[in-house]
C-alpha cells in the first residue's frame, strides 16, 4: 500500500470512514457522460448553428465531426476517467447510413443502433434526450406552439424518442433516462403567459399519452429561469416543472445553470426528494449565466455531492453532466468535469455526514463548523490518487496523454 494513502486511510478511520470501501463504492457510482461536449452540441442530423438560447463558445482546434471521431472521443474521456459512465446521447445525434436521411418526427432506433452497439461493448448504459432546438422548426416555440403543425411535429418527435429510450433500456438492459428540455420562451414581456404553458402541458401528456413502461424509461422534465434571447419568460419554468413532474408522476431534473443567481440546487435537493420518487441532476457551473463552463471543484459543486450522498438517496438520483466548452482541449475540458464531479462524491463519501447531523439536531453548531472547517484540510487527495491507481487511471499527470491525443488525433482534423 501506498505509503500516503496508508496514512490518510488511519486518519479517516479516526472519523469512523473505511476508505477502503468509500472507493470501492465512487467506483460503482454511475455519471452519465454528455455526448455534446465533444462536438459543441452541432449532432449529426442538421448544419446550422446551434439554437435554442444555449451557446457554445471559443474555437479551440480539434471538434469531433462524425460519429467515429465522437466515439474515439468519448473513449478517451472514459480512459482518463475511472469509475462507471452511462452515456448521454440527444437525438440531433443520429446516425445514419449513407445518402439516409429522416426528420426527427420519423427517427427510430435502427438510428441509434450503432450507439448501442458502442454502449454495449463497454457495458454502459444510454440516457437520452429529444432535441427541440437546432432545427427549422425550432425557431420559435416548440411543444408549446399555437401554430398545430409545429406543435405536432414535436409532439411525434418527443413520441419516438420514447420508443428509442425503450430500446435502449431493452438493448443494455439498464434503464434509460429521459429528458425533455425544451428551449420555448420569449425575449420580451409577453401579453399571454398562460397559453403557452398549457399548451405545452398538453403536448407532454400527448408524448405520455402513447404509453411505455416506468421501469424502463424515467422521463424527466427540466425546467429553466432563462435562455439568450429569452431573457423575460421560459415557458418551462421551475414551477412549470414542479407542477408537471409531480401532478404526472415524472421526474423532476434540476440543472444548477437554470435558476436565480443567488438560488442554489443544493438546497433543493432534500425538498425534491421528499415529494418525488426518483431526481435527476444537470450538474455544470454557471459563471454569471447559464454559461455551462466546465465543472470545477468549488464550494457549490462539493455542497451539491454532499447533498446527495447525505441524503443517503443516492440510488434514486441520476447523476448527469451538462457543461460545453470550446476554448480548451475538448477531450480535457470533458474529464477535468468529470473527474471533478466525481472528486466531489468522493469528499462527500469522506464526510462523517450522520455526526455532523448529530451535532446540529443537538444545537453543538460551534463544533459543528469547527469541524467542518477543519475537515477540509484532510488527506483526501491522497485517498483519490489511491482511487485512480485502483481504476486504473492516471492521477494527476494525465495531460500528457491528453496533449498526445490531440497531436496525433485532434490536430488532423483539419
Ligand atoms: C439547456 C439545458 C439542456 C442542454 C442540453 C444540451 O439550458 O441545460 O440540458 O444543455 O440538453
Ligand atoms: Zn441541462
Amino acid at each position: 500500500m501506498n505509503q500516503e494513502y496508508a496514512i490518510a486511510k488511519a486518519k479517516f478511520a479516526t472519523l469512523g470512514i473505511d476508505t477502503d470501501k468509500v472507493i470501492d463504492e465512487l467506483r460503482e457510482i454511475p455519471v452519465s457522460m454528455h455526448c455534446w461536449q465533444g462536438d459543441d452540441v452541432k449532432g449529426f442530423d442538421f448544419d446550422g448553428e446551434l439554437s435554442g438560447g444555449i451557446q457554445t463558445t471559443g474555437n479551440y482546434p480539434g471538434r469531433a465531426r462524425t460519429p467515429d471521431e465522437l466515439m474515439a472521443d468519448i473513449d478517451k474521456v472514459i480512459s482518463l476517467d475511472g469509475g462507471k459512465h452511462k452515456l448521454n446521447l440527444h437525438a440531433c445525434y443520429a446516425i445514419f447510413e449513407k445518402g439516409e436521411w429522416v426528420d426527427r418526427d420519423q427517427l427510430k432506433p435502427c438510428h441509434f443502433a450503432k450507439w448501442v452497439e458502442f454502449a454495449k461493448a463497454r457495458g454502459m448504459g444510454i440516457d437520452f434526450n429529444p432535441t427541440f432546438f437546432s432545427h427549422p422548426k425550432a425557431s420559435g416555440l416548440t411543444l408549446s406552439s399555437p401554430d398545430e403543425e409545429i406543435r405536432t411535429f414535436w409532439v411525434r418527435h418527443g413520441q419516438a424518442c420514447l420508443r428509442i429510450a425503450e430500446y435502449f433500456a431493452d438493448e443494455t438492459g439498464i434503464p434509460c433516462v429521459m429528458n425533455v428540455w425544451i428551449p420555448d420562451g420569449y425575449k420580451d414581456i409577453p401579453a399571454d403567459r398562460y397559453s403557452p404553458r398549457a399548451r405545452f402541458a398538453q403536448s407532454m401528456d400527448e408524448i405520455l399519452g402513447i404509453g411505455y413502461d416506468r421501469e424502463k424509461v424515467l422521463v424527466c422534465l427540466e425546467s429553466k429561469v432563462f435562455g439568450i434571447g429569452l431573457e423575460s419568460y421560459t415557458v418551462g419554468s421551475a414551477e412549470f416543472g414542479l407542477g408537471y413532474v409531480l401532478s404526472r408522476g415524472i421526474v423532476p431534473l434540476m440543472d444548477n445553470g437554470h435558476y436565480h443567481p443567488t438560488e442554489v440546487v443544493s438546497d433543493k435537493i432534500s425538498s425534491m426528494l421528499l415529494f418525488s420518487k426518483k431526481l435527476a441532476l444537470h450538474v455544470t457551473r454557471s459563471v454569471r449565466w447559464d454559461s455551462d463552463h466546465v465543472i470545477r471543484l468549488d464550494d457549490e459543486t462539493r455542497e451539491i455531492a454532499k447533498e446527495i450522498v447525505a441524503s443517503g438517496r443516492i440510488n434514486d438520483i441520476a447523476i448527469a453532466l451538462d457543461y460545453f466548452d470550446a476554448s480548451i482541449n475538448r477531450i480535457a475540458a470533458w474529464t477535468i468535469g468529470l473527474r471533478n464531479f466525481r472528486k466531489a462524491l468522493l469528499i462527500a463519501m469522506l464526510t462523517p455526514n450522520a455526526e455532523f447531523a448529530k451535532l446540529q439536531r443537538e444545537d453543538r453548531y460551534t463544533e459543528l463548523m469547527l469541524l467542518q472547517e477543519e475537515l477540509k484540510g484532510y488527506p483526501w487527495g491522497a485517498v483519490w490518487d489511491e482511487y485512480c491507481a485502483r481504476c486504473g487511471v492516471k492521477g494527476e499527470d494525465w495531460y500528457a496523454d491528453v496533449a498526445e491525443y490531440e497531436k496525433n488525433v485532434l490536430a488532423k482534423r483539419v
